[in-house]
């Protein structure tokens, strides 16, 4: 082990010195590995290898599943890596499932079973592992998933309940908020097999999927009122913790960096689609709004065994949850997708653009009796009255 990796170790354990170490960690690895013989066998269900693919966008998955429970397994490479946060070139030591901001979502159907492999190349410097929020038992598996560089571990868990559920890395202590603020968090969906359903029951479908990951970074500022680019996680750690504290986020962006959902990078959709936007933050609360359209089908809290709510302007994504929105877009157009505290969306960057490709306009739904232009002689400037 290295220096590096050393220091790394020794300043997690100190910083983890006010959390009580969990005693049950290896028992439950004892445990596990004692009756692995009562592990069910599963070897007449179909396996199916799933490609990850690079958010916003998801993997191919059928939304009524077509045939009974399977083994789906997936493959989560770690990285470790310095990536760019905004346009002002601050540069975040970051910690990553994949490679990127958040991690690559997966898609299931209930009643299926998933199998991660987990890998830690050892290029990278620290322990990590995975605390699934739709798994059952030892932390999520963070309990039996934790791996040292150079090590993997494949675990399984029965996605016995649906919805769209955060998975974050989760090492210990002081590690464990600043591997997921660094980047260590992402989404798993859970579909029922016979696919989505309204409050009456109705089937609903989606002709898009877009997975959005908001993250809150805590970059600190030098003397000089600049953002600090730090060379190595190892130095970037003490200052990050420290703003981290404080609880005031230099950066809240969606998918990475300011503006990585703008631009040429926009989302994308045709009038007439369903849109599904699956919204995820693992630490703090978010608030997402559409900004001229609405969420037609909402399960705020992400599972599906609720009714979805309907009409909706803004819902809300509890740190550590995935909110699920469906939209048929019904104008085409530039719409904004922000976190609407609009500071939050304007300031710190939580806004992404989606452009709806048509070229038709619903003049019932809005038209423009008169365009921008001088006021009116005849136009009643008189104010409210009182009553
Ligand atoms: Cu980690």
């Amino acid at each position: 082990m290295n220096v590096l990796k050393t220091s790394l170790l020794a300043a997690a354990i100190a910083l983890g010195a006010g959390v009580a170490p969990a005693p049950a960690k290896a028992d439950v690895m004892q445990l596990i590995q004692e009756s692995i013989a009562d592990a069910p066998d599963l070897s007449h269900l179909p396996r199916e290898q799933v490609q990850l693919v690079r958010p916003p966008y998801v993997h191919d998955h059928e939304q009524v599943a077509s045939s009974g429970p399977r083994v789906v397994e997936f493959t989560i490479p770690i990285v470790e890596k310095e990536v760019v946060i905004d346009d002002q070139g601050t540069t975040l030591q970051a910690m990553t499932f994949g490679g990127s901001i958040p991690g690559p979502m997966m898609v299931v159907h209930e009643g299926d079973y998933v199998e991660i492999t987990l890998v830690n190349p050892s290029t990278n410097t620290m322990p990590h592992n995975i605390d699934l929020h739709s798994a059952t038992g030892a932390m999520g598996g963070g309990d039996i998933t934790i791996i040292a560089p150079g090590e993997e571990a494949t675990m399984r868990f029965k996605a016995d309940r649906t919805g769209a559920f955060v998975y974050h890395c989760a090492p210990g202590g002081t590690m464990t908020p600043w591997h997921i603020m660094a980047g260590m968090h992402g989404t798993i969906m859970v579909l029922p097999r016979e696919g989505l359903k309204d409050a009456d029951d109705n089937p609903l479908r989606y002709d898009k999927l877009y997975y959005l990951g908001e993250t809150d970074f805590y970059v600190p500022r030098d003397d000089d009122g600049n953002f600090i680019n730090y060379n190595s996680h190892a130095e970037s750690l003490p200052g990050m913790l420290e703003e981290m504290r404080g609880l005031i986020p230099s950066h809240v962006v969606f998918n990475g960096a300011v503006g990585a959902l703008t631009g040429e990078d926009s989302m994308t959709a045709k009038n007439g689609e369903t849109v599904m936007f699956v919204h995820s933050q693992a630490l703090r609360d978010s608030r997402p709004h559409l900004i001229g359209g609405h969420g037609d089908y909402v399960w705020e809290t992400g599972k599906f065994a609720n009714a979805p709510e309907s009409d909706l302007e803004t819902w809300f994504v509890r740190g550590g949850s995935a909110a699920v929105a469906l939209y048929t877009f019904k104008q085409p157009g530039l719409y904004a997708y922000v976190n609407h505290n609009l500071i939050e969306a304007i300031e710190l960057g939580a806004a992404a653009h989606l452009v709806v490709e048509g070229d038709t306009w619903d003049h019932d739904l809005m038209t423009l009796p008169s365009a921008p232009g001088a006021i009116r002689p005849d136009t009643d400037l008189s104010l409210p009255v009182e009553r």
